[in-house]
């Protein structure tokens, strides 16, 4: 298996926590895609995920897997003992339910702000900026923060009782926050506390 990303990004960063997770990573060759100089935006990247975005996992026989809920799902899989996307009827839905939460009202929204509302990866790439609708989804990122915060005081991870996938999208999430310089608020207690438990998990911390 091959993951094409870029080292560092929130989203290649979702599934190197969900590899490290599942104690595969050895079993995966990155490879990297100069995403600053474009080239996910050439056709050779355009034919592996038509949206000119890493990561993208692909198989040994050449199938392309975009999207880190379907990669992270594939992989978690694999080995027929699922820990991070669910077992059962309920548990799925629930981690799926806060895994689009975090992914659109934090992660994406911290995205679109840096992507429109900064200079985000420079002119050759951001062929197309919209300020204002940047500036909203900073604001939207912030109040998903906000939701977060008032989740995890009740429950020590998003979708229960244990880490999952809905985590590892809000801890990418607050990366993004903070690479696009959006100011986390000071009085967010539980989001903070449970950041920190997440960053000292061993695979979080090694990926
Ligand atoms: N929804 C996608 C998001 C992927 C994404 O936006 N990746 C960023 C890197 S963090 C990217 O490739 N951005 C390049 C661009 O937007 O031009 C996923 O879940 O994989």
């Amino acid at each position: 298996m091959k993951i094409y990303d870029y080292k560092g990004f929130p989203n290649p960063a979702r599934i190197r926590i969900a590899l490290a997770e599942k104690g595969m990573t050895d079993r995966v060759e990155f490879v990297h895609v100069d995403v600053p100089a474009g080239e996910h935006k050439l056709p050779a990247f355009l034919a592996k995920n038509p949206s000119g975005a890493v990561p993208v996992l692909e198989l040994d026989d050449g199938t392309t897997i975009a999207e880190c809920t379907a990669i992270t799902e594939y992989l978690d899989n694999l080995d027929g003992q699922p820990t991070l996307t669910g077992r059962s009827a309920r548990d799925r839905a629930e981690i799926h339910m806060m895994q689009r939460r975090a992914e659109i009202g934090l992660l994406d929204a911290a995205a679109t702000y840096f992507h429109h509302a900064t200079p985000g990866l420079g002119a050759n790439i951001e062929i197309y900026q919209n300020k204002e609708w940047g500036e909203k989804q900073g604001e939207r990122a912030v109040a998903g923060m906000r939701y977060l915060d008032e989740v995890l005081s009740e429950r020590p991870y998003l979708a229960g009782d244990t880490f999952s996938m809905a985590d590892i999208t809000a801890f990418a999430g607050l990366n993004y926050v903070d690479f696009a310089k959006i100011e986390i608020p000071a009085e967010l207690e539980h989001l903070k506390a449970w950041r920190t438990r997440v960053a000292a998990r061993p695979a979080v911390a090694a990926a």
